[in-house]
């Protein structure tokens, strides 16, 4: 297993500075809401760390990890904003050598969401969103729900994201949709 300060270590040249800050955001966040809704907090911290290990690859290096692994191909019709998860989760296992199967879908899910997320997806979704350094509208007030509920707090942030995607007109990745109905669903 990899401590915390070797971890940082190692996702750190992969990242701008800015990039970092919000990774250690992110990691802090999560460790919180793990040990609010009792998650594995040694797995939320290291998912936290390398959610966004694949930030910076080239667009053409994550399509193609895409493609030899077979994943849904819609990764790579949507935006290109989505091909960082599912590729961080990938050379997360191959470089860092991560091999926890739980983390590793909360690296590949952080970004688009899924129906069903486990606790520690959930987690990781959620303070990505919600980590001190995002100034989101309305993130305030998933700040305040995720400290009462989980699944309700993960819906804001699907909400939100989806409403300001379709105000931009870009599409929406069916599993965020799928995340959405899942959680309203669930909730009502
Ligand atoms: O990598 P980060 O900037 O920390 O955050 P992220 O991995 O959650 O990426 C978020 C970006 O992805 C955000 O600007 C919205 C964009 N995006 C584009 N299409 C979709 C999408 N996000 C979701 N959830 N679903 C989409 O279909
Ligand atoms: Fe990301
Ligand atoms: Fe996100
Ligand atoms: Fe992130």
């Amino acid at each position: 297993d990899i401590d915390q300060k070797t971890a940082l270590k190692l996702v750190k040249p992969h990242l701008t500075n800015k990039r970092y800050i919000h990774t250690v955001g992110v990691m802090n966040t999560a460790v919180n809401l793990a040990h609010r809704y009792e998650v594995n907090t040694n797995k939320a911290k290291m998912a936290a760390i390398f959610h966004d290990y694949a930030k910076y690859r080239s667009v053409e290096e994550m399509r193609e990890i895409i493609q030899k692994n077979g994943w849904d191909e819609r990764f790579i019709q949507f935006n290109n904003e989505l091909l960082h998860a599912p590729a961080g989760s990938y050379l997360v296992e191959k470089e860092i050598g991560i091999k926890d199967s739980e983390i590793l879908s909360a690296i590949f899910w952080h970004t688009t969401g899924k129906a069903n997320m486990d606790p520690l997806e959930k987690v990781i979704f959620l303070a990505d969103y919600i980590e001190p350094n995002r100034n989101f509208p309305g993130v305030k007030e998933v700040r305040e729900q995720a400290e009462v509920d989980l699944d309700r707090a993960v819906l804001m942030a699907l909400h939100n994201t989806v409403l300001f995607l379709m105000s931009k007109e870009e599409p929406v990745f069916p599993e965020t949709l799928h995340a959405y109905n899942d959680l309203v669903l669930e909730i009502s």
